[in-house]
């Protein structure tokens, strides 16, 4: 009878994510310590002569965070979530770039599409990282998964010209540790022969599910390390910490991890938005405008369909030259799908706004997704109450909130 493959479960998190993007924009601050965070109305200024103007760390001033910095500014201590102000005295002379998440959001379905190419059996973990199941990836159980690792490395960078780490484990739990191991640009291989010599000698906390309060009251029974939880008696954990997440406690320590790659999630919004070359005028440069907002309204009917969604909701975001944002939506009597009629709602969002102001970035999001087969029993005509949709009001319109990200934003575990 033949084995079952082994399972070899990679865990990819890209290096200084949001700041590693930054430096693509910005490539000569490579090499440099450069913080990510604070207001995002605060480009750094273009100058006459063609260079930026940055903000350096030392002059900031409020209670704003880190939210990511580079490798040369954790040299100086600074890390995520640490006050601005107290990063300033550790790293005077870093640079302060403001954060801008659409641009993050775009390298990162970047990056996850160039992983899917080679490996479909992806998990989307958030922003900047994915779990992998490598398992029946062609050779991936001659080496472990070596080679295809090196190969989502390169296709990762090929695809956005930004470095990521991943392990190779046998299970979720595993690889999720292993990728922070040889941190940035990392290629880790783990196995259970592993488990002593490069897991348990780690701080608790490595284990993704022991939270800080978790840690805290391991640490007040002087468990400190992953080895410690490893040889504390199950029945003493059990006891402690509760039969569910006692058990959990003693089977992660020892690298014990079942759970499956979960490939499948329904979207709750699809959108798609262009940032223009040169900033873009309602009126001066109507008809390219219109021509680039015709096209970007096909593409997202495009993928609605191809995803088999038709959207309730349709709405738009713009930003202007000065980086501030608008948006607005519309609901519909019906969920719609079609390029014209996606078009038509978006126009409509589009009169909402005032366009006296060159426009830099302009963007569709599809909202209410209804999956095609349902949309069609949510046609107007049904039997009226068959659908709540059926006895909407013909137009509701209303603001997007103004901090509401373009489309779901993506939680760090
Ligand atoms: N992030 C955030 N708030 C935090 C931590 C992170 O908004 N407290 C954002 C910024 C990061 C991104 O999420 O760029 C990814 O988080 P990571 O923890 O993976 O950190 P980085 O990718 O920045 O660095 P690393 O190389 O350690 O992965
Ligand atoms: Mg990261």
């Amino acid at each position: 009878m033949p084995l079952a493959p082994r399972r070899l479960i990679a865990h990819l998190d890209m290096d200084a994510f949001y700041a590693s993007v930054e430096l693509l924009r910005y490539p000569e601050l490579r090499g440099q310590a450069v913080v990510i965070g604070g207001g995002r109305d605060r480009q750094p200024a273009l100058q006459p002569d063609g260079t930026h103007h940055y903000a350096s760390l030392r002059d900031y001033a409020g209670r704003g965070v880190v939210t990511t910095c580079t490798y040369e500014a954790r040299a100086f201590g600074v890390h995520s979530a640490m006050g601005l102000m107290k990063a300033a005295r550790l790293a005077p002379e870093a640079v302060l770039l403001p954060v801008d998440f659409d641009e993050y959001r775009l390298y990162s379905r970047r990056f996850k599409d160039a992983v899917r190419g080679l490996a479909p059996q992806v998990e989307d973990r958030g922003i900047d990282e994915i779990y992998i199941d490598l398992s029946e990836v062609p050779g991936a159980q001659h080496d472990a998964g070596a080679a295809a690792a090196r190969a989502l490395k390169d296709a990762v960078f090929e695809a956005t010209g930004l470095r990521c780490s991943i392990a190779v484990a046998p299970n979720k739990l595993l690889a999720k540790i292993g990728s922070e191991l040889d941190k940035p640009d990392g290629l880790t291989l783990l196995t259970h022969a592993d488990l002593t010599t490069r897991i348990w000698p780690l701080a608790a906390r490595k284990v993704n599910g022991i939270g800080p309060k978790a840690a805290e009251k391991l640490a007040g029974f002087g468990l400190h390390t992953i080895g410690d939880v490893a040889a504390a008696d199950p029945q003493w954990l059990l006891a402690n910490f509760g039969l569910s997440y006692g058990a959990w406690l003693h089977a992660a320590a020892h690298g014990r991890d079942e759970r499956a790659i979960v490939t499948h999630s329904e979207p709750k919004s699809i959108s798609r938005e262009t940032t223009f070359e040169r900033d873009l005028h309602a009126v001066h440069d109507r008809s390219t405008l219109s021509a680039l907002f015709t096209r970007l309204c096909e593409r997202l009917a495009g993928d609605l369909q191809r995803k088999g969604y038709a959207a309730q909701t349709l709405g738009i975001k713009l930003r202007f030259d000065d980086f501030k944002r608008v948006s607005r939506d519309v609901t519909l009597p019906a969920p719609i799908a079609d390029g014209q009629a996606i078009r038509h709602a978006a126009g409509s969002c589009l009169k909402r706004v005032d366009l006296s102001q060159r426009l830099r970035l302009i963007g569709v999001r599809a909202t209410g997704l209804v999956p095609t087969s349902d949309a069609a029993s949510a046609e107007p005509q049904a039997p009226p109450g068959t659908r709540a949709a059926a006895t909407r009001p013909a137009l509701m319109t209303h603001k997007w909130q103004g901090e509401l990200p373009f489309f779901d934003p993506s939680t760090k575990t």
